[in-house]
Protein backbone atom coordinates (compact mmCIF):
# COMPACT_ATOMS: atom_id res chain seq x y z
CA UNK A 1 0.00 0.00 0.00
CA UNK A 2 2.74 2.05 0.77
CA UNK A 3 4.62 1.68 -2.71
CA UNK A 4 1.94 3.99 -4.16
CA UNK A 5 2.94 7.09 -4.96
CA UNK A 6 0.96 10.16 -4.34
CA UNK A 7 -0.72 11.50 -7.51
CA UNK A 8 -1.53 8.11 -8.65
CA UNK A 9 -5.14 7.54 -9.66
CA UNK A 10 -7.50 6.69 -6.40
CA UNK A 11 -8.32 3.02 -6.14
CA UNK A 12 -10.18 0.44 -4.63
CA UNK A 13 -7.86 -0.80 -1.76
CA UNK A 14 -9.92 -2.81 0.40
CA UNK A 15 -11.37 -6.27 -0.79
CA UNK A 16 -15.40 -6.01 0.26
CA UNK A 17 -15.57 -2.19 -0.29
CA UNK A 18 -15.39 0.53 -2.57
CA UNK A 19 -12.95 2.21 -0.51
CA UNK A 20 -11.07 4.18 -2.34
CA UNK A 21 -7.71 5.74 -0.51
CA UNK A 22 -5.50 8.18 -1.82
CA UNK A 23 -2.12 8.14 -0.06
CA UNK A 24 -0.14 11.06 0.68
CA UNK A 25 3.27 11.63 0.80
CA UNK A 26 5.31 13.10 -1.39
CA UNK A 27 5.09 16.45 -2.31
CA UNK A 28 3.52 16.56 -6.17
CA UNK A 29 0.78 18.24 -5.10
CA UNK A 30 0.75 22.01 -6.27
CA UNK A 31 0.48 24.29 -3.00
CA UNK A 32 1.64 26.89 -5.89
CA UNK A 33 -1.84 26.44 -7.19
CA UNK A 34 -3.01 29.28 -4.47
CA UNK A 35 -1.72 32.51 -5.54
CA UNK A 36 -4.92 34.84 -5.43
CA UNK A 37 -7.74 35.15 -7.37
CA UNK A 38 -6.55 36.73 -11.35
CA UNK A 39 -8.67 38.86 -13.01
CA UNK A 40 -11.23 36.46 -15.53
CA UNK A 41 -9.99 36.74 -18.76
CA UNK A 42 -12.93 37.99 -21.22
CA UNK A 43 -13.03 36.34 -24.28
CA UNK A 44 -11.03 38.66 -26.57
CA UNK A 45 -13.86 39.78 -29.55
CA UNK A 46 -14.21 37.24 -32.49
CA UNK A 47 -17.46 36.05 -34.66
CA UNK A 48 -19.84 34.32 -32.63
CA UNK A 49 -23.15 33.12 -33.78
CA UNK A 50 -23.99 33.55 -29.98
CA UNK A 51 -23.74 37.11 -30.76
CA UNK A 52 -24.28 37.60 -34.49
CA UNK A 53 -27.48 35.21 -34.99
CA UNK A 54 -30.39 36.28 -34.11
CA UNK A 55 -31.33 33.80 -30.97
CA UNK A 56 -35.00 31.79 -31.55
CA UNK A 57 -36.23 33.87 -28.11
CA UNK A 58 -35.13 36.99 -29.62
CA UNK A 59 -37.49 36.33 -32.32
CA UNK A 60 -41.12 35.08 -30.62
CA UNK A 61 -43.22 36.53 -28.28
CA UNK A 62 -43.21 34.39 -24.73
CA UNK A 63 -46.16 33.03 -22.55
CA UNK A 64 -48.17 35.10 -21.09
CA UNK A 65 -48.10 35.57 -17.35
CA UNK A 66 -50.88 33.02 -17.26
CA UNK A 67 -48.45 30.01 -18.47
CA UNK A 68 -47.18 29.09 -15.00
CA UNK A 69 -49.62 30.23 -12.28
CA UNK A 70 -47.17 28.30 -9.87
CA UNK A 71 -44.13 28.61 -11.48
CA UNK A 72 -40.88 26.06 -12.02
CA UNK A 73 -37.47 26.53 -12.60
CA UNK A 74 -35.85 26.91 -16.62
CA UNK A 75 -36.43 23.79 -18.33
CA UNK A 76 -32.63 23.93 -19.00
CA UNK A 77 -32.41 23.22 -15.43
CA UNK A 78 -34.21 20.18 -15.31
CA UNK A 79 -31.23 18.07 -13.89
CA UNK A 80 -31.53 19.90 -10.51
CA UNK A 81 -33.56 17.31 -8.49
CA UNK A 82 -33.40 15.31 -5.93
CA UNK A 83 -32.11 11.87 -6.40
CA UNK A 84 -32.17 8.74 -4.81
CA UNK A 85 -29.80 5.57 -4.33
CA UNK A 86 -31.93 3.04 -5.23
CA UNK A 87 -29.72 0.32 -3.57
CA UNK A 88 -29.66 1.84 -0.02
CA UNK A 89 -33.26 1.00 0.58
CA UNK A 90 -35.14 -2.07 0.19
CA UNK A 91 -38.35 0.58 -1.23
CA UNK A 92 -39.34 4.33 -2.02
CA UNK A 93 -41.53 4.51 0.90
CA UNK A 94 -39.49 4.19 3.91
CA UNK A 95 -36.73 5.20 2.37
CA UNK A 96 -34.24 9.02 1.52
CA UNK A 97 -33.76 10.94 -1.52
CA UNK A 98 -30.92 13.40 -1.43
CA UNK A 99 -30.30 17.50 -1.89
CA UNK A 100 -28.31 18.17 -5.07
CA UNK A 101 -26.00 21.16 -2.80
CA UNK A 102 -23.57 21.34 -5.75
CA UNK A 103 -26.03 22.85 -8.03
CA UNK A 104 -27.42 25.45 -5.31
CA UNK A 105 -25.56 29.04 -3.78
CA UNK A 106 -26.29 30.73 -1.60
CA UNK A 107 -27.79 29.06 2.08
CA UNK A 108 -31.32 28.97 1.51
CA UNK A 109 -32.67 25.57 -0.10
CA UNK A 110 -35.30 25.53 -2.61
CA UNK A 111 -38.44 23.48 -1.31
CA UNK A 112 -38.88 21.86 -4.14
CA UNK A 113 -34.87 20.52 -3.64
CA UNK A 114 -34.96 19.77 0.02
CA UNK A 115 -33.72 16.05 0.49
CA UNK A 116 -37.11 13.75 2.22
CA UNK A 117 -36.80 10.92 4.72
CA UNK A 118 -39.33 9.22 5.77
CA UNK A 119 -40.67 5.63 7.00
CA UNK A 120 -43.44 5.28 5.38
CA UNK A 121 -44.03 7.22 2.36
CA UNK A 122 -45.80 10.98 2.40
CA UNK A 123 -48.75 11.29 4.39
CA UNK A 124 -51.50 13.28 2.31
CA UNK A 125 -52.96 15.35 5.14
CA UNK A 126 -56.03 17.93 4.92
CA UNK A 127 -55.34 20.72 7.09
CA UNK A 128 -59.35 21.23 8.03
CA UNK A 129 -59.31 17.52 9.33
CA UNK A 130 -55.76 17.97 11.21
CA UNK A 131 -55.70 18.38 14.69
CA UNK A 132 -52.37 18.46 17.53
CA UNK A 133 -53.17 17.78 20.60
CA UNK A 134 -51.16 17.83 24.02
CA UNK A 135 -51.81 15.62 26.88
CA UNK A 136 -50.16 13.85 29.25
CA UNK A 137 -48.64 15.15 32.59
CA UNK A 138 -50.42 18.79 31.91
CA UNK A 139 -52.67 21.13 33.77
CA UNK A 140 -54.91 21.25 30.77
CA UNK A 141 -54.97 19.07 27.86
CA UNK A 142 -55.38 20.78 24.76
CA UNK A 143 -56.36 20.36 20.89
CA UNK A 144 -55.71 22.50 18.15
CA UNK A 145 -57.05 22.91 14.95
CA UNK A 146 -54.66 24.41 12.45
CA UNK A 147 -56.94 27.94 12.63
CA UNK A 148 -56.07 27.88 16.38
CA UNK A 149 -52.30 27.63 15.75
CA UNK A 150 -52.47 30.53 13.55
CA UNK A 151 -53.93 32.44 16.50
CA UNK A 152 -50.68 32.55 18.09
CA UNK A 153 -47.89 34.64 17.98
CA UNK A 154 -44.90 33.54 15.14
CA UNK A 155 -41.41 33.41 14.50
CA UNK A 156 -39.33 33.68 12.08
CA UNK A 157 -35.74 31.45 11.72
CA UNK A 158 -33.59 29.82 9.35
CA UNK A 159 -32.45 26.53 10.19
CA UNK A 160 -30.84 23.07 8.76
CA UNK A 161 -32.18 20.00 9.18
CA UNK A 162 -29.64 17.42 9.18
CA UNK A 163 -30.37 13.04 8.99
CA UNK A 164 -27.94 11.50 11.60
CA UNK A 165 -27.30 8.88 8.53
CA UNK A 166 -26.23 12.20 6.73
CA UNK A 167 -22.25 10.70 5.43
CA UNK A 168 -22.96 7.69 7.22
CA UNK A 169 -22.27 5.73 3.91
CA UNK A 170 -18.67 7.06 4.37
CA UNK A 171 -17.62 5.52 7.97
CA UNK A 172 -15.78 3.07 6.31
CA UNK A 173 -14.19 4.56 3.13
CA UNK A 174 -14.81 7.18 0.62
CA UNK A 175 -18.11 5.37 -1.43
CA UNK A 176 -20.58 7.70 -3.31
CA UNK A 177 -19.23 10.08 -5.97
CA UNK A 178 -21.08 13.22 -4.98
CA UNK A 179 -21.77 15.23 -2.17
CA UNK A 180 -25.50 15.04 -2.98
CA UNK A 181 -25.18 11.28 -2.05
CA UNK A 182 -22.20 11.93 0.49
CA UNK A 183 -23.77 14.94 2.46
CA UNK A 184 -27.26 15.53 0.53
CA UNK A 185 -29.19 14.96 4.09
CA UNK A 186 -29.54 18.51 5.22
CA UNK A 187 -31.63 21.43 4.08
CA UNK A 188 -31.91 24.75 5.45
CA UNK A 189 -34.98 26.76 4.94
CA UNK A 190 -36.68 29.90 7.21
CA UNK A 191 -39.49 28.33 9.21
CA UNK A 192 -42.79 30.42 10.50
CA UNK A 193 -44.26 28.59 13.76
CA UNK A 194 -45.17 29.38 16.38
CA UNK A 195 -42.44 28.75 19.70
CA UNK A 196 -43.63 25.14 21.09
CA UNK A 197 -43.05 26.77 24.52
CA UNK A 198 -46.10 28.99 23.85
CA UNK A 199 -48.33 25.58 23.35
CA UNK A 200 -46.79 23.88 26.41
CA UNK A 201 -47.11 27.18 28.73
CA UNK A 202 -51.22 27.18 27.17
CA UNK A 203 -51.44 23.55 28.11
CA UNK A 204 -49.26 24.13 31.42
CA UNK A 205 -46.87 21.48 32.10
CA UNK A 206 -46.65 19.98 35.23
CA UNK A 207 -43.32 20.25 37.46
CA UNK A 208 -42.94 16.00 36.83
CA UNK A 209 -43.27 16.50 32.90
CA UNK A 210 -39.57 16.40 32.13
CA UNK A 211 -39.95 14.48 28.36
CA UNK A 212 -41.94 15.21 25.31
CA UNK A 213 -43.02 12.49 23.23
CA UNK A 214 -43.43 13.57 19.51
CA UNK A 215 -45.95 11.68 17.82
CA UNK A 216 -46.27 11.96 13.43
CA UNK A 217 -50.17 11.65 11.93
CA UNK A 218 -48.32 9.16 9.39
CA UNK A 219 -49.02 5.40 8.41
CA UNK A 220 -45.43 5.06 10.75
CA UNK A 221 -46.84 7.19 13.47
CA UNK A 222 -43.55 7.76 14.35
CA UNK A 223 -42.45 9.14 17.78
CA UNK A 224 -39.75 10.49 19.50
CA UNK A 225 -38.73 11.37 23.04
CA UNK A 226 -37.51 15.06 23.09
CA UNK A 227 -36.27 16.27 26.48
CA UNK A 228 -38.12 19.44 28.15
CA UNK A 229 -35.79 21.67 28.48
CA UNK A 230 -35.02 21.54 25.05
CA UNK A 231 -38.66 22.17 24.03
CA UNK A 232 -39.07 25.29 26.23
CA UNK A 233 -35.75 26.53 24.62
CA UNK A 234 -35.34 26.98 20.81
CA UNK A 235 -38.52 24.39 19.33
CA UNK A 236 -40.69 25.35 16.74
CA UNK A 237 -44.21 24.26 15.77
CA UNK A 238 -43.92 25.35 12.06
CA UNK A 239 -46.64 25.71 9.21
CA UNK A 240 -44.48 27.57 6.63
CA UNK A 241 -41.14 26.94 5.20
CA UNK A 242 -39.37 29.89 2.83
CA UNK A 243 -42.90 31.87 3.20
CA UNK A 244 -44.86 29.27 1.54
CA UNK A 245 -47.05 26.14 3.02
CA UNK A 246 -44.79 23.29 4.38
CA UNK A 247 -44.84 20.95 1.63
CA UNK A 248 -46.34 17.54 2.25
CA UNK A 249 -43.24 15.66 1.87
CA UNK A 250 -41.93 17.87 4.90
CA UNK A 251 -45.13 17.64 7.26
CA UNK A 252 -47.99 19.65 6.13
CA UNK A 253 -49.45 21.03 7.08
CA UNK A 254 -47.28 21.34 10.54
CA UNK A 255 -43.91 19.88 11.85
CA UNK A 256 -41.73 20.64 14.59
CA UNK A 257 -38.50 21.82 14.69
CA UNK A 258 -35.78 21.20 16.39
CA UNK A 259 -32.69 23.29 15.64
CA UNK A 260 -29.71 21.58 15.74
CA UNK A 261 -30.95 18.63 16.66
CA UNK A 262 -30.99 15.39 14.47
CA UNK A 263 -33.56 15.07 11.76
CA UNK A 264 -35.32 12.00 13.13
CA UNK A 265 -36.84 14.47 15.62
CA UNK A 266 -38.88 16.80 13.88
CA UNK A 267 -41.77 14.69 13.81
CA UNK A 268 -43.63 15.85 10.37
CA UNK A 269 -47.35 15.65 9.89
CA UNK A 270 -46.99 16.20 13.94
CA UNK A 271 -50.53 15.62 15.57
CA UNK A 272 -49.65 14.53 19.34
CA UNK A 273 -47.51 16.07 22.21
CA UNK A 274 -47.46 13.99 25.16
CA UNK A 275 -45.97 15.39 28.66
CA UNK A 276 -44.29 12.69 30.64
CA UNK A 277 -41.55 12.10 33.06
CA UNK A 278 -39.28 9.70 31.44
CA UNK A 279 -38.07 9.27 27.92
CA UNK A 280 -40.26 6.70 26.13
CA UNK A 281 -38.59 2.90 24.56
CA UNK A 282 -39.03 3.98 21.08
CA UNK A 283 -39.38 0.92 18.47
CA UNK A 284 -36.43 2.42 16.04
CA UNK A 285 -34.44 4.89 18.51
CA UNK A 286 -32.05 1.57 19.51
CA UNK A 287 -31.66 0.26 16.51
CA UNK A 288 -31.64 2.68 14.33
CA UNK A 289 -30.96 5.98 15.88
CA UNK A 290 -28.10 4.80 18.23
CA UNK A 291 -24.49 4.84 17.51
CA UNK A 292 -22.86 1.81 18.13
CA UNK A 293 -19.33 1.81 18.98
CA UNK A 294 -16.28 -0.38 18.67
CA UNK A 295 -17.08 -1.84 22.34
CA UNK A 296 -20.78 -2.89 21.16
CA UNK A 297 -21.95 -0.22 23.71
CA UNK A 298 -23.83 2.28 22.11
CA UNK A 299 -24.02 6.15 22.34
CA UNK A 300 -27.36 7.51 23.12
CA UNK A 301 -29.08 10.88 23.25
CA UNK A 302 -26.80 11.93 20.80
CA UNK A 303 -28.91 14.57 19.63
CA UNK A 304 -26.63 17.65 18.61
CA UNK A 305 -25.37 17.72 14.49
CA UNK A 306 -21.34 18.59 15.28
CA UNK A 307 -19.82 21.32 13.43
CA UNK A 308 -19.45 20.10 9.76
CA UNK A 309 -18.47 21.34 6.12
CA UNK A 310 -18.32 20.07 2.76
CA UNK A 311 -16.96 21.26 -0.44
CA UNK A 312 -19.65 21.24 -3.23
CA UNK A 313 -17.90 22.95 -5.55
CA UNK A 314 -15.83 21.21 -7.12
CA UNK A 315 -16.73 17.85 -6.43
CA UNK A 316 -17.63 14.48 -8.49
CA UNK A 317 -20.72 15.58 -10.10
CA UNK A 318 -19.39 19.58 -10.29
CA UNK A 319 -15.97 19.11 -11.70
CA UNK A 320 -13.73 21.72 -13.08
CA UNK A 321 -14.55 22.62 -16.99
CA UNK A 322 -13.03 25.69 -17.06
CA UNK A 323 -9.42 24.63 -16.80
CA UNK A 324 -6.82 26.10 -15.24
CA UNK A 325 -6.91 30.09 -13.77
CA UNK A 326 -9.80 31.96 -11.81
CA UNK A 327 -11.48 29.27 -9.99
CA UNK A 328 -13.96 29.39 -7.50
CA UNK A 329 -14.46 27.09 -4.80
CA UNK A 330 -17.36 27.32 -2.55
CA UNK A 331 -19.08 25.20 0.10
CA UNK A 332 -21.07 24.66 3.11
CA UNK A 333 -20.30 24.73 6.76
CA UNK A 334 -22.91 24.18 9.82
CA UNK A 335 -23.23 23.91 13.20
CA UNK A 336 -25.97 21.91 15.49
CA UNK A 337 -24.51 24.42 18.26
CA UNK A 338 -24.57 27.78 16.61
CA UNK A 339 -22.82 29.94 14.44
CA UNK A 340 -19.74 29.05 12.29
CA UNK A 341 -17.03 31.42 12.62
CA UNK A 342 -14.44 30.13 10.50
CA UNK A 343 -13.90 27.81 7.37
CA UNK A 344 -10.19 26.59 6.46
CA UNK A 345 -9.64 25.31 3.08
CA UNK A 346 -6.96 22.63 1.70
CA UNK A 347 -6.06 21.78 -1.77
CA UNK A 348 -3.23 19.68 -1.10
CA UNK A 349 -4.86 17.02 1.14
CA UNK A 350 -4.92 18.83 4.43
CA UNK A 351 -0.76 19.78 4.80
CA UNK A 352 -1.34 23.14 4.20
CA UNK A 353 -5.13 25.38 4.90
CA UNK A 354 -5.86 28.27 4.27
CA UNK A 355 -9.11 30.39 5.18
CA UNK A 356 -12.03 30.62 3.44
CA UNK A 357 -14.43 33.48 2.83
CA UNK A 358 -17.79 33.28 4.21
CA UNK A 359 -20.60 34.94 2.66
CA UNK A 360 -24.10 35.97 3.35
CA UNK A 361 -26.06 35.71 6.86
CA UNK A 362 -24.47 33.61 9.24
CA UNK A 363 -27.11 32.33 11.71
CA UNK A 364 -27.34 29.98 14.60
CA UNK A 365 -27.65 26.22 13.64
CA UNK A 366 -27.73 27.24 10.00
CA UNK A 367 -26.11 26.58 6.80
CA UNK A 368 -23.16 28.80 6.36
CA UNK A 369 -22.04 29.57 2.68
CA UNK A 370 -18.11 29.84 2.28
CA UNK A 371 -15.93 31.03 -1.07
CA UNK A 372 -12.32 30.79 -1.71
CA UNK A 373 -11.30 32.03 -4.76
CA UNK A 374 -7.93 30.61 -6.52
CA UNK A 375 -6.27 30.29 -9.30
CA UNK A 376 -5.92 26.96 -10.13
CA UNK A 377 -2.32 26.29 -12.17
CA UNK A 378 -3.70 23.12 -13.76
CA UNK A 379 -2.63 20.54 -11.25
CA UNK A 380 -3.44 17.91 -9.29
CA UNK A 381 -5.38 19.09 -6.04
CA UNK A 382 -6.94 17.00 -2.93
CA UNK A 383 -9.37 19.55 -1.61
CA UNK A 384 -10.90 19.28 1.71
CA UNK A 385 -12.74 22.06 3.99
CA UNK A 386 -12.59 22.09 8.01
CA UNK A 387 -15.10 24.23 9.67
CA UNK A 388 -14.71 25.32 13.44
CA UNK A 389 -18.09 26.79 15.42
CA UNK A 390 -18.35 30.10 17.63
CA UNK A 391 -18.07 27.71 20.82
CA UNK A 392 -14.06 26.76 18.99
CA UNK A 393 -15.12 23.14 18.10
CA UNK A 394 -13.29 22.02 14.86
CA UNK A 395 -14.51 19.87 12.07
CA UNK A 396 -12.11 16.10 13.04
CA UNK A 397 -10.68 14.26 10.47
CA UNK A 398 -12.39 10.46 9.31
CA UNK A 399 -9.30 9.30 11.06
CA UNK A 400 -10.11 10.80 14.52
CA UNK A 401 -13.35 10.24 14.20
CA UNK A 402 -12.41 5.98 13.71
CA UNK A 403 -10.42 6.37 16.68
CA UNK A 404 -12.78 7.83 18.98
CA UNK A 405 -16.38 5.56 17.82
CA UNK A 406 -14.59 2.68 15.58
CA UNK A 407 -15.76 1.55 12.28
CA UNK A 408 -19.09 0.62 12.68
CA UNK A 409 -20.62 3.44 13.10
CA UNK A 410 -23.26 5.03 10.80
CA UNK A 411 -24.59 8.26 12.63
CA UNK A 412 -23.09 11.72 13.47
CA UNK A 413 -20.45 11.11 10.69
CA UNK A 414 -19.03 15.29 10.87
CA UNK A 415 -15.65 14.39 9.33
CA UNK A 416 -13.63 16.24 7.03
CA UNK A 417 -14.47 14.88 2.88
CA UNK A 418 -11.76 15.00 0.53
CA UNK A 419 -12.54 15.34 -3.28
CA UNK A 420 -9.83 14.88 -5.76
CA UNK A 421 -8.99 16.59 -8.55
CA UNK A 422 -7.26 15.37 -11.52
CA UNK A 423 -5.70 17.69 -14.14
CA UNK A 424 -8.50 17.72 -16.53
CA UNK A 425 -10.83 18.55 -14.08
CA UNK A 426 -12.59 15.70 -13.20
CA UNK A 427 -13.01 15.27 -9.39
CA UNK A 428 -13.47 12.28 -7.18
CA UNK A 429 -14.62 11.06 -3.68
CA UNK A 430 -11.31 10.06 -2.05
CA UNK A 431 -9.99 9.65 1.42
CA UNK A 432 -5.93 10.34 2.30
CA UNK A 433 -4.85 8.68 4.69
N1 LIG B 1 -43.84 11.66 10.97
C1 LIG B 1 -42.58 11.49 10.56
N2 LIG B 1 -41.67 12.42 10.88
C2 LIG B 1 -40.37 12.27 10.48
C3 LIG B 1 -39.94 11.14 9.75
C4 LIG B 1 -40.95 10.17 9.41
O1 LIG B 1 -40.70 9.16 8.75
N3 LIG B 1 -42.25 10.38 9.84
N4 LIG B 1 -38.62 11.00 9.41
C5 LIG B 1 -37.67 11.72 10.25
C6 LIG B 1 -36.30 11.73 9.79
S1 LIG B 1 -35.39 10.32 10.08
C7 LIG B 1 -35.71 12.84 9.24
S2 LIG B 1 -34.07 12.87 8.85
C8 LIG B 1 -36.49 14.05 8.96
C9 LIG B 1 -36.38 14.40 7.49
O2 LIG B 1 -37.10 15.57 7.22
P1 LIG B 1 -37.37 16.00 5.71
O3 LIG B 1 -38.11 14.88 5.04
O4 LIG B 1 -38.08 17.29 5.76
O5 LIG B 1 -36.02 16.14 5.06
O6 LIG B 1 -37.86 13.91 9.31
C10 LIG B 1 -38.10 13.16 10.48
N5 LIG B 1 -39.51 13.25 10.81
MO1 LIG C 1 -33.14 10.81 9.73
Amino acid sequence: MSEQKPGNRPRTDRPGTSRRAFLRGGSTLAVGALAGAATVPAHAAQPDPAITEIQEWNQYLGDGVDAFPYGAPSSFEKHVIRRNVPWLTADATASVNFTPLHELDGIITPNGLCFERHHAGIALVDPAQHRLMINGLVETPLVFTMADLQRFPRENHVYFLECAANTGMEWRGAQLNGCQFTHGMVHNVMYTGVPLRTLLQEAGVKTSGKWLLAEGADASAMTRSIPMEKALDDCLVAFKMNGEALRPEQGYPVRLVVPGWEGNMWVKWLRRLEVGDQPWHHREETSKYTDLLESGKARRFTWTMDVKSVITNPSPQAPITTGPGPTVLTGLAWSGLGTVTRVDVSVDGGRNWRPARLDGPSLSKSLHRFYYDFNWDGSELLLQSRAMDEFGNVQPTKEALRQARGENSIYHNNGIQTWYVQENGVTENVEVS
